[in-house]
């Protein structure tokens, strides 16, 4: 297995989940390629999003399903200061891995994390496992004990 999601393999097993990281054959890299691969919706596959605090530069993990647009003003309202989207080297330094391949747990540093609520409609999600072509399912109970995140609504919701 590659490195960067054995580290992700050995995280979950460290915290005592039995989730098992698979590497596809093909691309997990966005959201509706590890669907494919995966076999799931997209709205099944946790994607892990970096937001940075304007004035603070903290990163800030959300956690969404696949076929939601975070909606940045309810983002800023639950963490007190507007929020942008940093660069790729941001989300590196930051979380220990490549866009792609950012898992939800196994950072660098701890990291404030919110879950997208619409996630635990879901029987069992995919969530990327360190590198662009690995994943591993998971519950959504799992995904909010592992990463201690706050449940939230905060999807874009089209009008009209
Ligand atoms: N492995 C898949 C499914 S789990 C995955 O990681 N998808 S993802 O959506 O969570 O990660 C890709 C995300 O990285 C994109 O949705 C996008 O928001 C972000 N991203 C892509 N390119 C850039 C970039 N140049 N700078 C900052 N963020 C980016």
């Amino acid at each position: 297995m590659k490195p960067s999601a054995q580290k992700v393999q050995d995280v979950l097993h460290a915290q005592g989940f039995t989730n098992q990281v698979v590497e596809l054959p093909d691309s997990t890299r966005t959201a509706a390629e590890a669907a494919t691969a995966a076999g799931c919706t997209i709205g099944q596959i946790a994607k892990s999003l970096i937001f940075a605090g304007k004035r603070s530069g903290q990163a800030i993990l959300v956690i969404a399903s696949g076929s939601n647009r975070v909606d940045e003003k309810q983002l800023t309202a639950l963490v007190g200061e507007k929020v942008t989207r940093p660069d790729a080297e941001f989300v590196r330094s930051q979380t220990g891995f490549v866009i792609g391949g950012v898992p939800p747990v196994g950072h660098v540093r701890p990291l404030r994390t919110f879950i997208d609520a619409d996630l635990l409609d879901f029987a069992e999600i995919w969530a990327a496992a360190g590198h662009p072509n690995a994943v591993f399912r998971l519950t959504p109970d799992e995904l909010v004990q592992m990463t201690g995140g706050e449940v939230v609504a905060l999807k874009v919701t089209p009008t009209g």
